[in-house]
This record gives structure tokens, C-alpha cells and sequence, in this order.
């Protein structure tokens, strides 16, 4: 019995199972790689879905966690804090919005979203309450609460959980002409991911985004881009919305901004939009807390330092070409950008799952996205010499 079988016991015996994780117990990570219970060495080639892109542990955002552990990690909002007054002008600054919103998780960066865009809707557009509609799109991914499973084209995500939260209308991604037909004079906003990366690293044609936004302004609609996965670089722009002319009025962002280390999420938006909550209508006990807020003005340091985003794009386009020189029989179709990347399968290659756990065999972590696509998204600071490991086995594995 290895050491880990025995906590894979555990897990099964006392865990809700609401996951069914490839069979490997970590203990530790550096950097791009990974260790289990039992000295088995991985390269993490998911990085916690974009929540790693500076990798694990990085040393200048542990040293200054740690520095912030000794000073203060908790306060609750309150009272004002040091970190909390850094965070939000760095982000600000970093992004180019009035105002932010700090929250933990992503689900409850979009819920925070949802809720403005509602306020807006009722006190600036004056749509009569409660009829504010916001369109969102098929085979998206934004969380896992009551409301924004409502939403949800994926049965698995929702169906076992109504009553739905109303006020939510589904047209397919990438389709202006059905975004036109949507809105309606109800329609207060729309919430969209630049890149899908649940439904397979779907990416929208060109000139989806700015289309999309030229219609909602011109029919006094809300664009909200949800960055949580695609942000801080991980597309090879600072955000992926970035790779077009195209400003959102709602940012959401969360995942890599924690630098890896601590949960935190944010809305960003201008004062007309931000500037709506009033003090009791919305919060959140470990929102914008001092340890996660450090951890975000190191990640958003280490991100400039250190290039990241250059990196992301020059390493996306050397993964990218690589894999296409495989030439396997198994591949439909290598996509991406920067360093998110997808190898989708053909139907013959039966599932892309097995090839996710014989990569794991051979010490490279990476998963599957629905059905066909092998996700690949290391963290930004991998190295060429690391690319090339991978490939190599992806190689072998695909030959
Ligand atoms: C899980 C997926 C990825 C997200 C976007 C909001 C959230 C996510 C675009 C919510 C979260 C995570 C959640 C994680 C798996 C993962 C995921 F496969 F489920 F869809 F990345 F692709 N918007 N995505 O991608 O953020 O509340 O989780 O902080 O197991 O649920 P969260």
C-alpha cells in the first residue's frame, strides 16, 4: 500500500464526492513542477485551471506573504487597511477602471457582477423591477452558485439544483446575429468569457468582442468580460479581451491574481457603474483581506517584473508550433492562445482522458475538457527547455 492509496482511501471514505481527480496525492510544488506523497515528480500542466500562472510558490510572493503574516492577515471591512488601500490602486492603475470590488472566489467576483449590473439596470437604465434581463452564452463557465448554475447549458452543473434564479437568457457563443435578436429594451447586460475555456478553449472569430460590445452600446447594454480564467496574462495579452479594440464596462477578474498563494477575486468598473453599491448592499468577511492583498500587489508585480505576459505569448506560439510539427493522426485541431492552450482529438481517438492519465504515467499533469480536448496551461514561467520535455511525451503519447 503506497502512502498514497491510503489517503485516496481517506478521500473517498470522508470527502463528498464531488470530484473525480486523476489518482495522485501532492505534497509539494515549485515552479512548474509537482510532488506526491510517495517522491514522484510531475509537471503541472494545469496550473489550478489559471490560478498558477506565476507558478507554484513563487519566491518573491512567499517572502512577502510571509513578511505580511507578521504584520496583519485579517480585519474584515470594518475597518480600512494598508493592503486593501495598496490593492485597489495598484489594480485600478494596472487596469484602467475608477473602482474595484475585492470578493474571494470567482463565483462570487460574477455574483458580485450580477448584482451591479441589476442596480444599474433598475437605477441608471430604468428598467421596471424586477424585469432586467442579462444575456449570457451556451456552454459557459462562470461558478458553481444557485444562480449562476441557473444559467448553465451543462446539465451536470445545474440540473439536480432549481429552483433557477430568473432574468437570464442563453444564445450560442460567438454569434452576433443572436446577440442582436436578444436584446431587447429589458436587457441590461451581457456576461461573456473572451475565450471558453470549460466548453474546450473555444475561441470566438476575430472581432467578436468588439462586435459584440458595439451592440450593446448602442442599445445602452452592459458588456461584462469574465477574465478569471483568461486574465493576468495567461492569453499573452494582460487580459485576453486585449487581443482586440475592445473595453468591457464590468471586468472580472480572480484565480491568478491570488500570485498563487490566496484566494481573492475582483469586479472592476467605472464610477457611473461601481460607484451604485451604497454601504450594506454588498460585501463579503474575507473580501480585499491585507494577506490575500499583498499576495495580489505581488503577483501583479512579479507579473510586470518578470514579463509574464511576453513570456505567455512567446511560449504559447513555441508550444503551439511545436505540436503542430507532431503531425499525430489522433489530432483534429491544436488552438490557443498564449499559453492556454487545447489539442482537441479526434472522435476515433476515444476520449482525451486516457491520454490524460498515460501523460500522468509518464509525469506530466494536464486535463481534459469535455470530451475530446487535452488542456494544456502551464504556468507562464515555463521554460523552453520544459516545453520541450512535454512535448516530447505528448508525442509519444499521441504517436
Ligand atoms: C471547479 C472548469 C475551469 C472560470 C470562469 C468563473 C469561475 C471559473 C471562466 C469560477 C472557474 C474553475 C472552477 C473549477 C474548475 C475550473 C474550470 F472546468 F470548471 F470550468 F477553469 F475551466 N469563471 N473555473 O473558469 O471561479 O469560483 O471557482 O473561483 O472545479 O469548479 P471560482
Amino acid at each position: 500500500m503506497t502512502k498514497s492509496n491510503t489517503l485516496i482511501e481517506k478521500m473517498n471514505k470522508h470527502s463528498a464526492h464531488n470530484y473525480k481527480p486523476l489518482p495522485i496525492v501532492l505534497e509539494k510544488g515549485e515552479g512548474v513542477w509537482v510532488w506526491d506523497v510517495d517522491g514522484k515528480k510531475y509537471m503541472d500542466m494545469l496550473s489550478a485551471y489559471s490560478a498558477l500562472n506565476h507558478g507554484h510558490r513563487h519566491p518573491k510572493i512567499v517572502d512577502r506573504a510571509k513578511k505580511q503574516l507578521d504584520k496583519i492577515a485579517l480585519c474584515s471591512r470594518a475597518f480600512h487597511a494598508e493592503k486593501l488601500a495598496q490593492f485597489c490602486e495598484r489594480i485600478t492603475n494596472l487596469t484602467k477602471y475608477d473602482m474595484v470590488l475585492p470578493m474571494n472566489s470567482g463565483a462570487e467576483a460574477v455574483e458580485t457582477a450580477l448584482k451591479l449590473i441589476r442596480k444599474w439596470a433598475y437605477v441608471v437604465k430604468k428598467i421596471p423591477k424586477y424585469e432586467a434581463e442579462i444575456i449570457v452564452c451556451s456552454n459557459n463557465f462562470h461558478g458553481r452558485t444557485v444562480t449562476i448554475v441557473s444559467f448553465s447549458s451543462d446539465a451536470d452543473y445545474r440540473d439536480s439544483f432549481g429552483p433557477f434564479t430568473p432574468g437570464f437568457k442563453i444564445i450560442p457563443y460567438g454569434d452576433i446575429e443572436a446577440l442582436k435578436k436578444a436584446i431587447t429594451p429589458k436587457t441590461a447586460a451581457f456576461l461573456v468569457e473572451p475565450i471558453q475555456g470549460e466548453a474546450g478553449i473555444l475561441m470566438p472569430a476575430k472581432g467578436y468582442l468588439e462586435a459584440a460590445q458595439k451592440i450593446c452600446k448602442e442599445n445602452n447594454v452592459l458588456t461584462a468580460f469574465d477574465e478569471i480564467q483568461t486574465g493576468l496574462g495567461r492569453t499573452g495579452k494582460l487580459f485576453c479581451h486585449m487581443w482586440e479594440n475592445v473595453r468591457p464596462d464590468i471586468l472580472i477578474v480572480g484565480k491568478a491574481l491570488g500570485g498563487g498563494i490566496m484566494p481573492i477575486s475582483a469586479v472592476l468598473a467605472d464610477e457611473p457603474i461601481l460607484g451604485l453599491f451604497t454601504p450594506g448592499e454588498h460585501g463579503s468577511t474575507f473580501g480585499g483581506n491585507p494577506l490575500a492583498c499583498e499576495c495580489a500587489l505581488a503577483a501583479m508585480d512579479v507579473l510586470e517584473d518578470e514579463h509574464l505576459i511576453q513570456r505567455s505569448q512567446e511560449m504559447g506560439e513555441y508550444l503551439m508550433g511545436k505540436l503542430r510539427d507532431l503531425n499525430s493522426p489522433y489530432v483534429k485541431e491544436i488552438r490557443g492562445k498564449g499559453l492556454l492552450v487545447g489539442i482537441e482529438l479526434k472522435k476515433e481517438a476515444g476520449g482525451a482522458r486516457k491520454f490524460c492519465e498515460a501523460l500522468m504515467a509518464r509525469g506530466l499533469l494536464c486535463k481534459e475538457t469535455h470530451e475530446h480536448v487535452i488542456r494544456l496551461a502551464p504556468p507562464l514561467v515555463i521554460t523552453k527547455e520544459e516545453i520541450d520535455w512535454a512535448v516530447q511525451h505528448v508525442k509519444d503519447v499521441l504517436k
